[in-house]
């Protein structure tokens, strides 16, 4: 695999990014790391580039020169619909824009599964299901999706859609472990990523390859990823949880807790 010359990742400071910085070293010559919260100090190869994803006039300078942008920024779980439109969809659409005026041809896009939450668990879904948002900040990742496919099919701009189930060093309850990603798994992706000659604009659900699983990625297997790590090593945390009531709704449906929960703002 030829090393990509540079990369940038958004939200570089969070869950994901903490877990992934140092793998992306591998990946390309110089990565640049972007976030509102401290990054420390930048390690070989590595450019610190703060910047707020709402600061518009800012992003060209941010994205300028990367021949990749893996973008993980922004507002990860249900809050304000204000503050999810201002960073997750205007946000998104300014990022977008700044790579089509600089030439920035490859994103990936850190889409999540609450925008299929209102799935229920024995539907297994494709990259050509439907979505079915469980929250404010769902509907902001099918739009991110949506806006993602808009510029690949006008401006040619690709992007892996990756539909996030869980990516911690640790599923945290027993839905985890049908969700679960491992960091490891989404640096393979991510290099599969960079490395396809041809990559379109395909939808990836993002999980590791479980006993447990909603999802089905075999659309989208001339990526040539395949997750390695499974959530089975963590079945003992859970052991002795009591069993899951199958009315509950947090049960019934993909997204959890997400699908369960009231509006945020009442
Ligand atoms: P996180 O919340 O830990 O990290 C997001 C980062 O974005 C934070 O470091 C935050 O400071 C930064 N950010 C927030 N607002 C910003 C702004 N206005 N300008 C610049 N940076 C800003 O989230 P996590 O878990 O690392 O997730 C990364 C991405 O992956 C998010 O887009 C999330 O929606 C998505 N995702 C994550 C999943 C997971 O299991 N960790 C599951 C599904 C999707
Ligand atoms: C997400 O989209 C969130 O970013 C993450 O914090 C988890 O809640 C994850 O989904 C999940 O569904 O487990």
């Amino acid at each position: 695999m030829a090393k990509t010359n540079r990369i940038l990742m958004t939200g570089a400071a969070g869950i994901i990014g903490q877990q992934i910085r140092q793998g992306l070293r591998d990946l390309a010559t110089h990565v640049r790391l972007s976030d509102v919260e401290d990054l420390g100090k930048p390690g070989p190869g590595e450019e610190i580039a703060p910047c707020d994803l709402t600061d518009t006039p800012a992003l060209r300078g941010l994205v300028r020169d990367c021949d990749a942008i893996l973008h993980f920024g922004g507002i990860s779980t249900e809050n304000t619909a204000e503050l999810i439109h201002r960073v997750n969809i205007d946000g998104v659409y300014h990022l977008y824009e700044a790579a089509r005026k600089e030439g920035v041809k490859r994103i990936l896009f850190a889409s999540s599964n609450h925008a299929i939450g209102f799935h229920t668990r024995e539907t297994r879904l494709t990259a050509s299901s439907l979505t079915r948002p469980d929250s404010n900040y769902g509907v902001s990742k099918v739009y991110g999706e949506a806006l993602a496919s808009l510029y690949w099919d006008k401006y040619g701009i690709e992007t892996l859609i990756v539909r996030i189930g869980s990516c911690f060093p640790a599923p945290k309850d027993r839905r985890m472990m049908a969700t679960w990603m491992s960091a490891g798994d989404m640096l393979r992706l991510i290099g599969c990523m960079l490395d396809a000659p041809r990559l379109g604009c395909p939808i990836v659900y993002g999980v590791s390859d479980n006993d447990e699983s909603w999802w089905d990625n075999s659309e989208t297997a001339y990526l040539g990823w395949t997750p390695q790590d499974s959530s089975a090593q963590f079945g003992h945390l859970f052991a002795d949880d009591p069993a899951q009531d199958p009315n509950d709704t947090a049960v019934i449906y993909q997204g959890g807790m997400f699908a369960k929960a009231r509006h945020f703002e009442d």
